[in-house]
């Protein structure tokens, strides 16, 4: 059923980039004019493309080979170990994976995976398995924030240097690791907010499904989405937060037991798109119509989308995935003994229901 209200398209705060010579976005994931939104009709596939542009984080420092002590190498000559976190159930994980090694494969750089199945002392023992095969390099996706000194001082040992991408570690840039790709998760609260409150009329009582805990994102995408409501929307109420681990399953079983306990439920926001499709189907398992509460969640999965196109889900923030082109522009710049930045913003698309059906193409 396609609902009828209109929003607003919520964008993307347009991020100065700091480099004069950013290399043009091939295609964006922040449709940015109605031009941009009539190219993703005519084209999806190229709407979902990557961003090519190195966008620092404002006041973001840099970082060069000489001052972090690894060795100035040809990418091409080199052996780059990925280490991913969670298994490769949730769409966000397969987009991620699937741009890094689509970006080895256009690069002709020679790539070693590894995949923690979202355990993290299975991680930890990844990354050192990569660094005994050779590795030169290290991207890695983290699953927490906290416990990587083992992996840390291994990598030093052997001056190989590390990219994070997506989650942060608690560590030093330009010591510990050269760059942190990733998006801004307090904006992505942010602008879920807007959409919650847009969906809500900015009243009544919502739950919050939280994230994994331990890692930098569940707790940026609750910072922002609480401050935007604190400050727009007072009437706004909190009234419930629990973790459904970022997992369909649980975020199905949390729905399950909050509309018992919540009868009177408005919105749910939930903070990735897989316990948003939980939630889904615990309220239509429960007799629910599209629409009775309203749902916002962060990725940007084809799923996800299509529960807005369907009429629900009220809108979807993304969190883009594909970070394989600034991971690896980011790796050659600096094997080159050019300046790097330690922070280092991907840009994310927002969805709801005036663009999801045309841009559903850009979900992944
Ligand atoms: C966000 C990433 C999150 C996704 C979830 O960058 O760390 O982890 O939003 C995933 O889908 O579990």
């Amino acid at each position: 059923m396609q609902r009828t209200t209109h929003r607003p398209l919520l964008l993307a705060r347009p991020v100065v980039v700091a480099l004069a010579a950013a290399v043009a976005l091939t295609a964006t994931s922040c449709a940015k004019s109605e031009d941009d939104a009539a190219d993703s009709k005519k084209s999806p596939a190229a709407a979902g493309a990557e961003q090519q542009v190195v966008t620092p984080k404002p006041g973001s420092e840099t970082c060069t080979v000489d001052t972090y002590g690894g060795k100035k190498i040809d990418l091409k000559d080199a052996t780059v170990g990925f280490s991913q976190s969670e298994k490769e159930a949730n769409p966000f994980r397969i987009a991620e994976t699937q741009s890094i090694k689509d970006e080895a494969e256009k690069r002709g750089v020679k790539l070693l995976t590894a995949n923690a199945q979202s355990q993290f002392s299975k991680q930890i023992s990844d990354v050192q398995d990569l660094l005994a095969k050779g590795a030169d390099l290290l991207v890695i996706a983290p699953l927490n924030s906290d416990g990587w000194d083992p992996v840390l001082q291994a990598a030093a040992a052997k001056k190989v240097p590390i990219v994070t991408i997506d989650r942060k570690i608690n560590a030093t840039p330009c010591k510990d690791y050269v760059s942190f790709i990733a998006s801004d998760f307090v904006e992505q609260g942010r602008r879920a907010a807007d959409q919650m409150i847009e969906a809500t009329g900015g009243k009544g009582e919502v739950a919050i499904l939280l994230g994994s805990a331990g890692n930098n994102v569940t707790t940026e995408r609750t910072k922002g989405f609480k401050e935007r409501v604190a400050e727009k929307a007072p009437d706004l109420k909190v009234v419930f937060e629990q973790t459904g681990d970022f997992t369909r399953e649980k975020g199905q079983q949390v729905t399950e037991q909050l509309i018992q306990s919540n009868p009177g439920i408005k919105g749910i926001y939930a903070e990735n798109d897989e316990m948003g499709l939980g939630a889904v189907a615990a309220l239509k398992g429960a007799g629910k119509k599209a629409g009775d509460v309203e749902i916002v969640t962060v990725d940007g999965t084809r799923n996800a989308v299509q529960g807005v196109v369907d009429g629900w889900i009220s809108g979807v923030i993304e969190s883009n995935p594909r970070f394989g082109p600034l991971a690896f522009q980011t790796l050659d710049e600096f094997t080159q003994g050019k300046e790097v930045h330690q922070d280092i913003i991907i840009q994310d698309s927002a969805y709801d229901a005036d663009n999801a059906e045309q841009d559903l193409g850009k979900a992944y």
